[in-house]
């Protein structure tokens, strides 16, 4: 199978996306899972855990956002938590699993001194053998480097949608800005954790035009979250209508088959989805998810739910980081 796989591509157009989301179920299924297996392991998905270090309080105005001051959604702000706290949420998510610790921010974009107090957890949350990953908002490239000497391994910054749906969500940042920041990131040498939301009320080709955007990154991203919206009350999309679970699915398959050797994390909006969605989600070639009963700011299954599920459908959690195995000819 190693040498019968396709190198990947970077010029996929939002056409040929929307084709690919548009197969019948079962082939996008057997095409994604088969991929999935040629390049990872199978049966093995990989745990990572959130914490909100600087919560709420945003000047953007993205509008499915509860941490945005824009909106009034009963959130306290907190002020960035001191590194021996962050250290001790760290210890207690490798305990529970997770090979990466995520830590988010709700900044626009971080100070240097913000920076500074962050490089500084990021080293200490390291040294524990945990992989690394922040997500502060714009970075310019000489803060991307403060960030990679102090051994970060990931930044997350998400395109979010479609160039053609973004202006209807968020307004005080544009797409280019968060493509300059992927690009700052990557001169840095950081690995990259680039995804979006689906379910904002936006359309299939909407979605197939994310993940163009996502494919013609060169690398890919190693980490690609689909995020289900958290319809939060207060935000703009508190009454989003709901996306079918199956338009999630290929979503996720499409992601898989357009990026194959990322790891595609099934991210926020698990909270109420059905084991037999999950199911499916990790057949489409999720494999990885967030672990604990927290995101950042809203509810997440949590251990005994995620147990039952894993065991359920005898999939593993792994116990050091996924990465794609195979090399492409
Ligand atoms: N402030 C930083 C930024 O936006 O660059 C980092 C934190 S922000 C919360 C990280 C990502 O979380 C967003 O880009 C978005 O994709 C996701 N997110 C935020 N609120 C969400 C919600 N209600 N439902 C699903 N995903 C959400
Ligand atoms: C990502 O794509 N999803 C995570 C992480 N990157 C930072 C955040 C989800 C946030 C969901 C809403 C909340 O809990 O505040
Ligand atoms: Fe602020 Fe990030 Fe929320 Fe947008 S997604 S409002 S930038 S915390």
């Amino acid at each position: 199978m190693e040498n019968s796989l396709p190198a990947p591509r970077h010029d996929w157009t939002v056409d040929e996306a929307v084709e690919v989301l548009e197969r019948p179920l079962n082939d996008l299924l057997f095409e994604a899972q088969t991929l999935t297996r040629a390049v990872f392991p199978a049966n093995m998905v990989e745990g990572a855990q959130l914490l909100s270090i600087k919560t709420g309080a945003c000047p953007e105005d993205c509008a499915y956002c509860p941490q945005s001051a824009q909106y009034n959604t009963g959130l306290q702000p907190e002020r960035l938590m001191e590194t021996a706290d962050i250290v001790a949420a760290a210890k207690d998510a490798k305990a529970n699993g997770a090979t990466r610790f995520c830590m988010g921010a709700a900044w626009r974009s971080p100070s240097d001194s913000q920076v500074d107090a962050v490089s500084e957890a990021v080293t200490e949350v390291r040294s524990l053998g945990l992989e690394t990953c922040v997500t502060l908002g714009m970075l310019t490239e000489t803060q991307a480097g403060r960030l990679a000497d102090a051994g970060l391994d990931f930044y997350n910054h998400n395109l979010d949608t479609s160039p053609e749906f973004y202006g209807t969500v968020i307004t005080t940042r544009t797409y280019d800005d968060r493509l300059d920041t992927l690009s700052n990131c990557r001169t840095a040498g950081l690995k990259l954790c680039a995804g979006g939301i689906v379910g904002m009320g936006e359309s299939r080709r909407d979605r197939a035009g994310l993940l163009t955007q996502l494919a013609a990154l060169d690398p890919h991203p190693e980490s690609v979250p689909i995020n289900l919206l958290v319809k939060v009350p207060g935000t703009p999309l508190a009454n989003a209508d709901e996306l079918g679970g199956i338009e999630l699915v290929r979503t996720i398959a499409t992601a898989r088959l357009m990026m194959p050797r990322s790891v595609v994390r099934l991210s926020a909006g698990r909270e109420g989805m059905s084991e037999e969605l999950h199911a499916l989600c990790f057949q489409a070639g999720a494999n990885s998810i967030f672990l604990g009963d927290r995101l950042l700011t809203t509810d997440n299954p949590g251990d005994d739910t995620d147990r039952h599920l894993l065991d359920s459908m005898g999939v593993a959690l792994a116990d050091s980081p996924i990465a794609a195995s195979h090399s492409h000819t």
